[in-house]
């Protein structure tokens, strides 16, 4: 059977079809691609993606594209995950959006650059099956299998991350969201930390990483290096251990001046980098959240605490806390141009972005979606209530904002994984205590927003 659907081309709008990846024998396939340049400016474009599914519903799909001027790049895509092979464009669904019914549409779309021309896309395919207008019965067996998601651990999956463009990318150099959790302050919190909790965080949150708060001052670092360095490296091998990545951060908080601790950084690097260099799952975040302080400090602390790094672990991705509480400047004032114009010497780092939903809202949200096309970033910590840490949990705010990180791909850990007496933690007190992580009475309001948030499925694009 052959229908023949009426497409209407209209200005800039391109229509053409779309076949099913990998569909069932007999089933029928066919979907329209509706391609719009939405914006256009020197040298980039801004278009949008949208796919109607006509045939049989389907479960997960890949649509592929050709960008015939060898100048143009996808940048920044949205709601798939978005790869470039050559002139090749790769569109592979999300969790959300992979299920698509009959007449049910995936709005996608991306940020190009282009040198000379910018022609529209050809050669619209799924499955190498070239769109042509219609809907039709597929070939038996005529379709080309989409990668599955990964099995096994996040770290298997993965492996040894690097940043490659303005993401973090896997093993396979394909852009990877990590979603986990922060610990408290270890100095307080420490049994909090044990097997049956790391467990739970593995297999029943599904958390990608567990983010290591070492604090320096509080009664933290300086009063026992030897002692913390040993905590954490034994954190980084639980975590491990549950295939999870661990990042080691340094928590400066006050004094805000990173210059302040240089010298207990180098030390505390240049141990845990040499311990840890042959692992594949550790990312060092050298300074927490500088303040009071000019990026030129920061970056120039950045500039002696890398290389102290690399000269014992080479290949690790390294994040850099920024101006004003690792706000990208915002909250002293500034913006992230400070870091695009003088950004830190050194390749394979990431920059530090946090943010209490409560607190920092739409003008935090517009900057971060601006400097997410120019700085490889990391949400290293964030709070779902006020920048305290506690009050009342913002759930309109957190959810806009891990919307906005699923859409940038832009990975994430919440402050806490702990059963502190503050609304940010996400465990109730006396949980860690009383052993139990798995009951869904241990979580506070803002635990059970969290986890229903990062415990659904990675889809890590493998292969
Ligand atoms: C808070 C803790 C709180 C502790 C305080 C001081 O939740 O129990 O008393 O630190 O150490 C940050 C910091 C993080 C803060 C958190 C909430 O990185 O250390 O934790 N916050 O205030 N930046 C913005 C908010």
């Amino acid at each position: 059977m052959k229908r023949l659907l009426a497409v209407l081309a209209t200005g800039a709008t391109a229509l053409g079809l779309m076949s099913l990846s990998n569909p069932p024998a007999a089933a029928a396939a066919g979907c329209e691609v509706d391609y719009t340049v939405t914006s256009q400016w020197q040298g980039g474009f801004q278009a949008a993606v949208k796919v109607t599914n006509l045939g049989d519903p389907v479960n997960g799909w890949t649509l592929k594209f050709a960008l015939p001027d060898a100048g143009q790049r996808v940048v920044q895509g949205w709601n798939a995950t978005w790869a470039q092979s050559g002139s090749t464009v790769t569109a592979t669904n999300v969790d959300w959006n992979r299920t698509l019914g009959t007449g049910a549409s995936a709005d996608l779309g991306f940020v190009g650059s282009f040198t000379g021309a910018n022609p529209q896309p050809t050669a619209f395919t799924l499955g190498g099956v070239a769109c042509t207008g219609a809907v039709e019965e597929p070939p038996p067996g005529g379709g080309e299998p989409t990668p599955g998601p990964g099995t096994g651990t996040p770290v298997d999956v993965n492996g040894l991350l690097r940043v490659c463009g303005v993401h973090l990318c896997n093993q396979y150099g394909r852009p990877v969201q990590l979603r986990g959790m922060s610990t408290h302050g270890i100095q307080w919190f420490a049994r909090c930390y044990d097997a049956a909790s790391l467990d739970a965080l593995a297999k029943d949150w599904k958390s990608d990483l567990l983010r290591i708060a070492m604090y320096v001052q509080e009664s933290g670092y300086e009063t026992d290096p030897a002692g913390f360095t040993s905590r954490v490296n034994g954190l980084v091998d639980m975590a491990e251990a549950r295939g999870m990545y661990a990042l080691i951060d340094f928590h400066t908080l006050t004094p805000g001046d990173p210059n302040h601790n240089l010298d207990r950084a180098k030390t505390f690097f240049a141990s845990v980098a040499a311990r840890n260099a042959a692992k594949k799952n550790v990312i060092y975040e050298i300074a927490n959240e500088p303040n009071g302080v000019s990026w030129a400090a920061v970056k120039s602390y950045a500039e002696q605490v890398i290389p102290v790094i690399r000269a014992a672990d080479p290949d690790a991705v390294v994040i850099v806390g920024t101006r004003g509480w690792s706000s990208l400047g915002v909250s002293d004032g500034s913006d992230e141009n400070e870091i695009v114009s003088n950004p830190v010497d050194a390749d394979n780092i990431m920059y530090a972005f946090h943010f209490y939903a409560a607190s920092h809202k739409d003008v935090y949200r517009t900057t971060l979606s601006r400097a997410a096309s120019r700085l490889p970033l990391f949400v290293t910590e964030f709070g779902t209530v006020s920048a305290t840490g506690d009050g009342t949990l913002d759930r309109a705010s957190t959810t806009a904002w891990l919307d906005l990180l699923d859409q940038l791909k832009i990975g994430y850990a919440n402050w806490t994984y702990s059963d502190a007496p503050e609304s940010s933690a996400a465990l109730r007190p006396g949980t860690c205590a009383g052993g139990d992580y798995g009951s869904s009475g241990v979580l506070t309001e803002s635990g059970a927003l969290i986890k229903s948030r990062i415990s659904t499925t990675d889809h890590f694009p493998t292969g």
